[in-house]
């Protein structure tokens, strides 16, 4: 068994949206740079892949949380997570109410940041990301309204589109992943089961080596924290 300590620390991100906003592609698109059009999935997926931050190398694990599932809050993916990107689209009001009522929860119910990170106190960094901006004439979601939203709830909000690879998303991600206080390499659990190999290796502009995989997560290792309290709608 590999010594947990011995490797780099380790982020964890949970992307949760409505179907089709284009969570796959968004965290394809980050990882890879790659766009995929067509990625479907009726369950959540787990990436993994090591990536620099700030110069040193991190373990980023993203859960790819299936928006198949919308009526159910995913707590468990919540309490795995070490911050959570909320992904909408502009060009589909319900998707964006949708993010609205897992922030409210949120609010209700706030995840604490982990012990790991040296202190119980401090809350999960959030996200809000409006995908889909080269839709424009589509649109039905205003800049405004997402801009309101997130700072009702403390997130940061950023507009992007996946499919033009705009800046703006790689911004958003970055921001969460600076966010989180590093956490120590004990503090969480391993996967489970690994499928098979699908991102290759990379090589980014800095020169760091990028190597990852996805792993099929039918449900989320389990939690860390103690769960949410009423985190169900
Ligand atoms: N025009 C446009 N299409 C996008 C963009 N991002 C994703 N898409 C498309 O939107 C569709 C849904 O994208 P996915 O990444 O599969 O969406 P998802 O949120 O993972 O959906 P589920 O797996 O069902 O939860 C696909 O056809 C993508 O090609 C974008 O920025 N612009
Ligand atoms: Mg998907």
């Amino acid at each position: 068994m590999r010594d947990e300590r011995a490797g780099p620390p380790r982020v964890r991100i949970a992307v949760i949206g409505s179907s089709r906003v284009g969570k796959s592609a968004l965290i394809v698109r980050y990882l890879t740079r790659r766009y995929i059009g067509e990625y479907h999935s009726n369950t959540d997926l787990l990436y993994k892949q090591t990536v620099p931050i700030n110069g040193m190398p991190v373990e980023l694990e993203v859960i790819d949380v299936s928006g198949s599932n919308t009526d159910k809050f995913p707590a468990e993916q919540i309490q795995w997570a070490d911050a959570c990107l909320l992904v909408y689209s502009v060009t589909d009001r319900s998707s964006f109410e949708y993010a609205t009522e897992v922030l409210n929860t949120l609010k209700k119910n706030p995840p604490q940041g982990s012990p790991a990170h040296g202190s119980t106190s401090a809350t999960m960094p959030l996200a809000l990301l409006g995908n889909k901006t080269d839709l424009d004439h589509l649109r039905q979601v205003p800049t405004k309204e997402g801009q309101a939203m997130s700072q009702a709830h403390g997130a940061s909000f950023s507009e992007a589109s996946v499919a033009d690879n705009s800046g703006d998303l790689y911004r958003c991600v970055d921001r969460l992943l600076a966010d989180v206080r590093l956490p120590q390499r004990t503090r969480k659990f391993s996967v489970t089961k690994m499928l098979g190999s699908l991102i290759g290796t990379t090589t980014n502009s800095s020169g760091t080596s990028r190597s990852g995989s996805v792993v099929a997560c039918p449900r989320v290792p389990a939690p860390s924290r103690p769960p949410l309290a009423a985190a169900a709608p």
